[in-house]
């Protein structure tokens, strides 16, 4: 047996309220993008902004109306959750259950009491909640008004969340995350950010504005946190995995160095307080303009997150050639085979090792403390005939993905506050819309098309990570 991990390591699972919660017309709540992104051949072109979908029709089905109805099977799943050892367990808010168009001026009460609810059911077990403020989701409200966060108002809707969240949970609840992986706004700019593009604008430009709006709304918000309450921990959300060369040449690393930039783009901002001059070069050669507030780089400047969480799923390979590059597939980041990694069913592909090196290059970059709050393997499961699922597949992905964060915490001596593995109850899959692909320790009974009895059922993995969190990650 190997050292295992500092103590307090904080053990648990995440989920999203629009995969899992359901009870999309109850307690006053309000539609949201993620509601009206269907499941089938026009969910991709939904997510891209490209079709625009503000209303739900009876054409479509759509996975966020009941998912695993976690709306109501809270206590039994927070039970099950508590049951395998957890000590943190992340959730996020449905923005349209607090605000349910978004502009009101005081909150539903209905919607909160939920929160109200499952953040006490945890604290009844000893779990600590880890609260994502927004996972994708954006009132639909919102998003016919203002268009979403390519509007500067959107910073002040967001405030208000803040402001009622913070204070009603300021005994309760010290970790927060302010948005959910804040890159996949440039990927998918309608399931991330809410945004539909108008005919014949510039897409990047828009893209851009947006983030700055969600960089500022960030920065507020851990300013916010800290006057509430100087305890609470603010961390950004990055969808990471570092992108390797296609071949040694220098301009396949160059080509490698630009796709992560990509991504730190976002968390330079958030961790170090200022836009980074290679974005700045970069909008001056595409010629494009933020417009910014008077104090918006002071208010950047002075309101740094406390530590970088991030997802893990895959690591990425680019090239400089566009002919090889051509091959590049993925359905949210691209990349190009690895001929010595394998890959799940959806093609992403499996490394731990690069679990180490995304979080070494992290840690290098912010020094700051890590928190990885998703990572897992996308799976499909075949239950026999009592619902028991035989995962040994799951259970290889996240013993090797938890061997390489124990090697850079102890090897490497990167600072790493917790680990919460990604769909730890099965749930809708953001990309797919599918219940097919799933990643939890527990099956619930439920298809694609939505039929099931939503019935849990522990699976294999579920004693193993219970044994993992028991001896804090020495037995794995
Ligand atoms: C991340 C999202 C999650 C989640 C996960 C797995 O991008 O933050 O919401 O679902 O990826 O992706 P998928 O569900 O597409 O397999």
């Amino acid at each position: 047996m190997t050292k295992g991990f500092p103590e307090g390591f904080l053990w648990g699972g995440a989920t999203a309220a629009n995969q899992c919660e359901g009870g999309v017309f109850e307690g006053n709540r309000g539609l949201a993008n993620v509601d009206v992104i269907p499941h089938g051949e026009d969910r991709f072109p939904v997510m891209l902004g490209k079709m625009k979908m503000l209303e739900c029709d009876q054409e479509h089905y759509y996975p966020s109306h009941e998912a695993i109805d976690f709306y109501h099977t809270y206590k039994e799943d927070i039970a099950l959750f508590a049951d395998m050892g957890f000590k943190c367990y992340r959730f996020s808010l449905a923005w349209s259950r607090i605000f349910p168009k978004g502009d009101e001026l005081e909150p539903n009460e209905e919607g909160l009491k939920f929160y109200d609810a499952v953040i006490d059911e945890c604290l009844k077990y000893g779990i600590e909640p880890l609260v994502t403020i927004t996972h994708f989701d954006v009132p639909i409200h919102l998003i016919k008004t203002v268009g979403s966060w390519r509007s500067r108002k959107m910073v002040e809707y967001y405030e208000r969340l803040c402001y009622v969240i913070f204070n009603r949970y300021k005994n309760k609840v010290k970790y927060w995350l302010t948005f959910n992986e804040i890159n996949i706004l440039m990927h998918l700019p309608f399931m991330g950010a809410g945004i539909v593009f108008e005919e014949g604008e510039n897409q990047e430009a828009v893209k851009f504005q947006a983030a700055h709006h969600e960089l500022v709304a960030s920065a507020r918000a851990t300013q916010i946190a800290k006057e509430i309450n100087p305890e609470f921990k603010i961390g950004c959300m990055l969808a990471a995995g570092n992108t390797y060369p296609n071949t040694p040449a220098p301009r396949d690393v160059w080509r490698s160095m630009e796709k992560d930039r990509e991504n730190y783009f976002f968390i330079d901002v958030q961790s170090r307080g200022e836009y980074p001059n290679y974005a700045k070069k970069e909008f001056e050669r595409k010629g494009i303009k933020l417009e910014m507030a008077p104090g918006d780089e002071e208010l950047l400047k002075n309101n740094t997150v406390d530590f970088i969480s991030f997802s893990y799923y895959s690591s990425r390979l680019t090239s400089a050639d566009p002919e090889i590059n051509a091959q590049t597939s993925g359905n949210v980041f691209g990349t190009l085979k690895n001929p010595y990694l394998d890959a799940s069913e959806w093609g992403w592909q499996i490394d731990p090792l690069g679990l180490r090196i995304t979080m070494n290059a992290l840690y290098d970059r912010y020094q700051k403390p890590l928190f990885i709050v998703e990572n897992g393997l996308g799976a499909v499961d075949n239950p026999d005939e009592n619902g028991y699922v035989e995962d040994d597949y799951r259970i290889d992905y996240l013993r090797e993905h938890i061997k390489a964060m124990k090697d850079a915490v102890n090897e490497d001596g990167v600072e790493l506050m917790g680990y919460t593995s990604w769909g730890c109850i099965d749930l809708v899959s953001a990309s797919t819309g599918e219940m097919k692909k799933r990643y939890g320790y527990i099956y619930v009974d439920k298809d694609n098309e939505g039929n099931g009895t939503l019935k849990r059922t522990k699976k294999k993995s579920f004693n193993w990570y219970k044994k993992v969190i028991g001896t804090n990650g020495e037995d794995l």
